[in-house]
């Protein structure tokens, strides 16, 4: 696992996540974040942020991005999580909740598709493209139970893939700041 002392000090980290299957979806977000901190990402230094579905996530995932890089630009004013498909990205630097910082080092993009259509999951995926690492946190899975046991919620023993997630989008984050 990626720590403190493998630079990811000041590392700013997204998190967006769907609203279905909150169940499956809140103990992959709580994986995701537990990770980030365990590797000395700062509370404050992460955000989160949600959209609809997972068909949204591409967007969520733009929108926020887009809006941290005029925010860093800006008067340091931040955006709100009801702003963030709605309002123009001039708009989300008006509303407070995000001091003025760096944009994001890395987003994780978190959705559960139960049952979910190749080509709904094939669209997401080609459409996770931002400019900026992004860690592809979407299960798609056949039933329920394969999404709790995946979030680590099963009788099977399966970990959070959330875990791993946060992980990555450390890695990324660093391995992007050292090759830039
Ligand atoms: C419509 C829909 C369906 C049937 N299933 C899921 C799902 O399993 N997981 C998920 O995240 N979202 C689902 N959605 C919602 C779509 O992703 C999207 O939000 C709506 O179609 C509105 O565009």
């Amino acid at each position: 696992m990626f720590s403190s002392g493998t630079g990811s000090s000041g590392l700013r980290v997204a998190i967006v996540h769907a609203r279905w299957n909150d169940a499956i979806i809140s103990q992959l977000v709580a994986g995701a974040k537990k990770s980030l901190l365990a590797a000395g990402v700062t509370e404050d230094n992460i955000t989160i942020q949600t959209v609809p579905g997972s068909y949204e996530l591409p967007l969520g995932v733009q929108r926020i991005y887009a809006a941290s890089q005029v925010q860093a630009s800006s008067s340091g004013e931040g955006f709100s999580a009801t702003d963030l498909l709605s309002a123009s990205t001039s708009d989300l630097t008006k509303s407070a909740s995000l001091p003025a910082k760096k944009p994001f080092d890395a987003i994780i993009a978190i959705g559960v598709l139960i049952k979910g259509a190749t080509m709904h999951f094939e669209y997401i995926a080609d459409a996770l493209d931002s400019g900026v690492p992004v860690i592809f946190g979407l299960l798609t899975v056949l039933t329920e139970e394969q999404g709790l046991e995946r979030a680590g919620l099963g009788k099977g023993g399966m970990h959070n893939h959330g875990e791993d997630w946060g992980s990555a989008a450390v890695e990324l984050g660093v391995k992007r700041r050292n090759w830039s």
